[in-house]
């Protein structure tokens, strides 16, 4: 590993910022006893208090000053979050009180903690390796069930399982090739090149398998862009509203209500879908309007599903649909037609999803539609690894390419150096994931999104 362990002691605010009922500072490092105690006045020193300890006392300052009373828990090395001595200071929730604290804290040589370099300290002193370190930001962050359950089964380790197992089936074909380099003299086949050739395929099989999960894991953890688009009037803005279960939008009978792009998420089936209300499109001479469709356009050009919308009346037009596929192709288009419960008999084309946003008739087939389309039948199993970070994609992507280069090499006959190269190249493209193999800049990049305290 690149990085050394850090040997100051660091200090943040780990709640969030404003008025509660308690804010946690929290302490982490070879001094952290020894500093509390500098502004800690409680029965006992943290010092010689006993691990997983709590403690009541007052946060002083140099005149004895009192501060705050608190409550100090106390975690001895290697059993806390970072794997150092650590403290919590539970405060009253007043962000003055932990401001002062964390000053005072500066004076004793503490030093304010960077975003997410607890989490960065626990991957160091190997509590968690660093996929399930990016999975503590993810649990943090996520905004549906269903991305919670993938980034819990992250930082419970499933993926990093299955990439060590991976890594393992590696290193077991590689050592043969390496046995064989070094009786490269006596000239003895130990591994037969067609059993090799079996065990890189079984090796890419499960690989591609990961890879493929990406598609989904994507979704749940990105969420899905979803523009409502159409010809004015015909109920986008009434379906974003009844989606948002409020009145989010301005809706009225005027053609050309709205004029902006307005957005608002909503979890349906646990999966998060950015919905983008848009400017009805029709040709128009309002310098405002007009700069309405641009935008229509644009947000359309972002979608991974368009809601292409009409209504009984005027149905969804030719033109339209031009419009749209020149933009972006046509099969993420979802058709709908709105205001169905002023349908009289008229028949409708089988391809349209039905709805009304004013009684809400037909809204279930909106949803399994939407659900259908970003996930198809994938669900999250409790023991399945799912690959949801694109930096672990393109690691899984390279290691393929490391095998289907280690491939070549067998079947043009080229020496075991070339192969035993290629099988390690692959072996440390998937070390990277769990950052077995890792460099100060990928490490900066991915704690640098967390937030302090963290
Ligand atoms: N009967 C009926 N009326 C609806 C329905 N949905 C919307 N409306 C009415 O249709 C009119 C237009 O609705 P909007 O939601 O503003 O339509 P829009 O597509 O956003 O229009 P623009 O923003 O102008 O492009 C309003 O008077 C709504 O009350 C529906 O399902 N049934
Ligand atoms: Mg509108």
């Amino acid at each position: 590993m690149s990085t050394s362990l850090n040997e100051d002691t660091i200090a943040a605010v780990a709640t969030p910022f404003g008025n509660g009922a308690i804010s946690i500072i929290r302490i982490s490092g070879p001094e952290s006893f020894l500093l509390v105690d500098k502004i800690f006045d409680g029965k006992k020193k943290i010092a010689d208090a006993a691990t997983h300890t709590i403690h009541y006392g007052k946060i002083v300052d140099e005149h004895k000053n009192f501060i705050d009373d608190v409550l100090v828990s106390v975690f001895r090395m290697p059993n806390s979050y970072t794997g150092e001595d650590s403290v919590e200071i539970s405060t009253h929730g007043n962000p003055l009180i932990s401001k002062k604290i964390i000053e005072l804290l500066s004076q004793q040589n503490v030093r304010l903690a960077e975003p997410g370099e607890f989490t960065k300290r626990a991957f160091l002193n190997n509590k968690i390796d660093l996929s399930q370190a990016e999975a503590v930001a993810d649990v943090i962050n996520a905004r549906t069930d269903a991305s919670l359950k993938g980034a819990r089964n992250q930082l419970d380790g499933i993926l990093s399982q299955k990439v060590n197992e991976l890594r393992n089936l590696l290193i077991n074909a590689s050592s043969f090739i390496e046995l064989e380099l070094d009786f490269a003299e006596e000239d003895i086949e130990f591994l037969n090149k067609n059993d090799l050739l079996k065990r890189i395929e079984k090796i890419t099989f499960e690989i591609d398998k990961l890879i493929s999960t990406y598609s989904f894991g994507k979704v749940i953890h990105d969420g899905v862009n979803v523009s409502l688009v159409g010809a004015p009037n015909v109920g986008k803005s009434s379906i974003l509203n009844y989606l948002v279960k409020e009145s989010r939008a301005i809706v009225s009978n005027i053609p050309g209500t709205t004029r902006d792009v307005i957005r608002e998420d909503v979890s349906i089936g646990g999966i998060l879908f950015r919905l983008h209300d848009t400017a009805g499109i029709r040709p128009s001479n309002d310098e405002i309007e007009k700069e309405g469709i641009f935008r229509s356009q644009e947000a359309i050009k972002n979608s991974d599903i368009i809601l292409l919308i009409g209504d009984t009346e005027q149905g969804i037009s030719q033109k339209l649909l031009d419009n749209v596929n020149s933009i972006a192709g046509l099969e993420k288009t979802i058709k709908l037609i709105n205001k169905i419960d002023l349908a009289t008999n008229k028949s409708l084309d089988k391809e349209y999803i039905c709805v009304s946003a004013l009684t809400g008739q037909g809204m279930e087939g909106l949803f399994n539609k939407l659900i259908e389309f970003s996930v198809g039948s994938s669900v999250y199993s409790e023991k399945s690894a799912v690959v949801s970070s694109l930096r672990h994609y393109l690691c899984l992507k390279n290691a393929k390419e490391s095998l289907q280069k280690a491939v070549d090499s067998i079947n043009l006959r080229l020496s075991g150096e070339f192969i035993a190269v290629d099988l390690r190249n692959a072996e440390s493209n998937l070390g990277e994931i769990i950052g077995e193999v890792t460099s100060d800049d990928i490490l900066n990049n991915i704690f640098m999104k967390f937030c302090i305290g963290k």
